[in-house]
């Protein structure tokens, strides 16, 4: 290791085998870089990204120059920013600016006066910046042509983000791979190098907004938005802006009576208000492009506008006011539930709560008010159905929030590759105005006209050397601002990119991986939790199997398995009634044992051991089979790893070894504790007489 931390996707390594080949076609044209004088920090930053990353690729530095002295260049810069690069301006027409927006982006080639070079072109700032890491990607992944070469790319999302669940002890609440790489004792730290690498790498997947403390909001984090700490927070904002990446916060609802200034945190009480309104002035003073707050309000024992009789519009309303001025937002979360529920009432389904709280306040929320909305009903388990409440709302802002972090897919020490997951997320056709009415179209505002929305995740990264606690993680990171930029580019794309720049071209190096990341959900799921019932997971902690941790607790989070059956009944005639949550068709096929799908059977039925699921077997002898198979691919993954020894560097090859054999020993212990459990439950026996104990 030389240095202080692993680049991740960004190490530009020459030697990677097969690496030259991917940049020789190029390699005619990256001597000199023709550029206006850089007019911003993003620029700036655009500018020195392409020739580092030229120099790192190629081992040769690049002259940047305001002219065409080759016959072969780079030509970058933003389009309508000046007359200076005329290969520029020519070969762009009118109407193609207009696709661009701020963050899009042009690369190709262009020929002018016997010179030729490959324009890349950014609609701002912005897009120059994102199209030089596309450029340099391109650089770093095999079979481009230069000759060939001319995209026009712009963001599907306007907002894209990650959350930080960072607390200023340093520690980070369901983080997997070290300490803050913000915080220590207290305090910023005061060495931002760590953070600006972190900027680097968002920046260079398309990510334009970061939320940098813990939704929870702890005692010292509370007193972020004051004139104490402000400064140094605007020390992370400015780092993030070189990158074009906004900063946020996350607020205490109670924090007018925590910081002792009002005895009150009613959000219709004028001294409350005008505090609020003091807060954001101060702010804007500090960063004035300041992107908002993130708000936990009335969820698990979090402050929130319930205390005062007040409903979730009263709350966000309230700060949206005090934002609006400066053009902040406010991002409300929708993970409200009752987290004191009582484990013998069957009446009351967490999974409904997001949707019975916000739904019928659609229209209340000012227009600088989206509500984050959690992927799934309950919280990120390794298979829920899709939220009901996206599209639920035509006339309130809506954002989609995913977790990188693998609180409950294996914790960064087990290989889960979580963008197919997503991918069928984002699929998801909620009929909400008719067929068509997909979640990425909804949470792009295309189906309803939200003024704002977007995609934002639980961060995944921390102090670890290699950022992400397994470095086969860093792939869910890298994916996830990928899958915001395009939601069409599918998961193997996506991975292929990620091993290429990572591992390098070797055929036998990214098929491995590649193979290992593909099967990695559905193993996941395998052997832990069966058929979408969730949970099983130890207390708390969520590493681990421990069926009934949850079963009497007040979570609500339950599998009601007994010697006859298992799952939660969540249909209309003798159940919870949450399948009403959903649109017509959905809703049916949800509802009806038939034609629910096997993968979610357990969320919405309770059925009988025996019952004969679509795949042709039983519940139980699924649950024996899945547990059984679950662990045979780890093994082969061990075997297919071991194969790569001679071709990867000693560290990297042993860190994913010794974490594959965790996760092989992990997968064994759920195994036998889920089919040692069902077994002793049911009493039925597995068809092939396996070892259960
Ligand atoms: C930040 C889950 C996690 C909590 C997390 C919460 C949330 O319940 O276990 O650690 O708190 O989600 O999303 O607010």
């Amino acid at each position: 290791m030389n240095s202080k931390y692993d680049l991740a996707w960004l190490r530009y390594d020459e030697a990677s085998a097969g690496r030259s080949a991917a940049i020789k076609p190029f390699e005619g044209y990256l001597s000199s870089i023709v550029a206006e004088e850089a007019a911003s920090p993003v620029s700036r930053t655009a500018i020195q990204e392409l020739t580092e990353g030229i120099a790192k690729l190629t081992g040769k530095q690049p002259s940047v120059l305001r002219d065409a002295a080759a016959d072969r260049f780079l030509a970058v810069g933003t389009i309508g920013s000046g007359g200076n690069l005329p290969l520029l301006k020519d070969s762009i027409e009118t109407a193609e600016t207009a696709r661009l927006g701020e963050e899009g982006y042009i690369i190709r080639k262009a020929v002018r006066e016997g010179k030729e070079g490959i324009i890349i072109a950014g609609g701002t700032d912005k897009g120059l910046l994102y199209g030089v890491f596309h450029f340099l990607r391109l650089l770093q992944t095999a079979g481009q042509s230069p000759d060939e070469l001319n995209l026009i790319e712009a963001p599907k999302y306007q907002l894209r983000m990650v959350n930080q669940w960072d607390n200023m002890d340093g520690s980070i609440e369901r983080g997997y791979a070290g300490q803050s790489i913000f915080y220590q004792d207290s305090i910023i730290v005061s060495d931002l190098t760590r953070v600006r690498e972190y900027a680097r790498m968002l920046a260079s997947v398309g990510i334009n907004g970061i939320a940098i403390n813990n939704v929870n909001v702890h005692e010292v984090e509370t007193k972020l938005i004051t004139p104490e700490l402000l400064p140094d927070v605007a020390r992370v904002a400015d780092v993030f802006r070189e990158y074009g990446i906004r900063l946020y916060l996350s607020v205490n609802f109670a924090a007018p009576i925590e910081l002792g200034a009002t005895s009150t945190a009613d959000p219709l009480e004028p001294a409350v208000q005008e505090w609020w309104k003091q807060r954001a002035a101060d702010i804007y003073r500090y960063i004035a492009d300041f992107g908002g707050f993130l708000v936990k309000a009335d969820s698990e024992n979090r402050p929130g506008p319930f205390t005062y009789g007040r409903d979730h519009a009263d709350g966000a309303n309230m700060l949206a006011e005090a934002l609006e001025p400066f053009g902040g937002l406010v991002l409300w979360r929708c993970f409200v539930y009752d987290c004191h529920q009582d484990w013998r009432d069957r009446k009351t389904d967490r999974a409904r709560a997001a949707y019975d709280h916000f739904k019928p306040l659609d229209g209340r929320f000012k227009d600088n008010v989206i509500l984050q909305i959690k992927n799934g009903p309950m919280d990120f388990q390794v298979r829920e159905p899709v939220s009901p409440l996206f599209g639920a709302m035509k006339q309130t802002n809506q954002m989609l929030e995913f977790q990188i972090t693998q609180e409950y897919t294996g914790q960064q020490r087990h290989v889960c590759y979580l963008i197919p997951q997503w991918k069928e997320v984002l699929e998801f056709d909620t009929l909400c105005q008719g067929e068509g009415s997909k979640v990425k179209d909804i949470v792009a505002g295309q189906v309803h006209p939200y003024k704002y929305s977007g995609i934002t995740a639980v961060s995944s990264i921390g102090n670890d050397y290699n950022w992400t606690g397994h470095y086969l993680a860093q792939s869910n990171l890298y994916g996830y601002g990928r899958l915001l930029w395009n939601p069409e580019l599918s998961a193997e794309e996506i991975a292929k990119e990620w091993t290429s720049m990572t591992f390098g071209l070797d055929p036998d190096v990214t098929d491995t991986i590649l193979g290992i990341l593909m099967e990695s959900w559905p193993t996941y799921e395998s052997y832990t939790s069966p058929l979408g019932v969730g949970w099983m997971v130890v207390p708390h902690y969520h590493y681990g199997p421990d069926v009934d941790g949850y079963e009497y607790s007040k979570w609500g989070t339950y599998h009601f398995a007994d010697r006859d059956g298992i799952g939660v009944d969540r249909t209309q005639a003798t159940g919870t009634g949450y399948t009403a949550q959903y649109v017509g068709a959905n809703a049916a096929l949800y509802d009806s044992l038939e034609s629910c799908p096997d993968e979610l059977l357990l969320f919405f039925h309770h059925v009988p051991y025996m019952h004969v699921l679509k795949s042709g077997k039983t519940v139980i002898q699924h649950i024996y089979d899945t547990h059984f198979a679950g662990v045979e691919q780890v093994e082969q993954w061990l075997v297919r790893w071991a194969a790569l020894e001679s071709k990867l560097d000693r560290q990297r090859y042993e860190h994913v070894k010794e974490r594959l054999l965790e996760q092989l020993e992990s997968a064994k212990h759920w195994r036998d504790v889920i089919n040692t459990y069902f077994y002793r439950k049911s009493g039925i026996k597995d068809q092939h007489n396996r070892v259960i104990y």
